[in-house]
């Protein structure tokens, strides 16, 4: 199984203590599985790792998720499964940062309620069918005291 990983600081909120800013920070490992499973089972395998199938939240984990799955189609965290066209991440957050393509979502043939990220140039959403069989990256929150808060200049 080809298994990529990359670990990156995200910054969550501020902390201003006695003068001093703190960026308070989470470790997150992304996991990139190269074995393409249905959008269920690949929720499955992240749930496994402690995480969920990675969200793009911002153009930062847009980019960050490039980097690691190359020219594949993978799904991303998201799904209008409970509210037909209402997406959400799979942590129940709505849609901030978008990257449709033109004319997607389209809940095609009634049938598309999972999100992938298509591996071509232009790296852009669609709404496919949840029962094909993709790649995915899942993203795990990795608990570490010594990094909570980083000092932030
Ligand atoms: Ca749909
Ligand atoms: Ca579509």
């Amino acid at each position: 199984m080809a298994v990529h990983h990359i670990l990156v600081l995200f910054a969550l909120s501020k902390l201003d203590v006695e003068g001093m800013s703190f960026q308070q920070t989470v470790n997150r490992e992304l996991v990139y599985t190269a074995v393409p499973l249905n959008f269920r089972r690949a929720s499955k395998v992240c749930e496994q790792l402690g995480g969920i199938i990675a969200p793009l939240k911002t153009r930062m984990d847009d980019m960050l998720i490039s980097a690691i799955r190359g020219k594949n189609d993978i799904w991303i965290g998201g799904t209008d499964r409970e509210i037909e066209g209402e997406f959400r991440w799979l942590d129940g957050d709505l849609l901030n940062y978008t990257n449709w393509r033109q004319g997607e979502p389209n809940n095609a043939k009634g049938d598309e309620d999972c999100m992938i990220s298509e591996g071509n140039r232009r790296k852009q959403w669609d709404d496919r069918p949840c029962h094909i069989r993709l790649p995915f990256v899942c993203a795990i929150d990795v608990d570490s005291v010594d990094s909570k808060y980083l000092l932030f200049i």
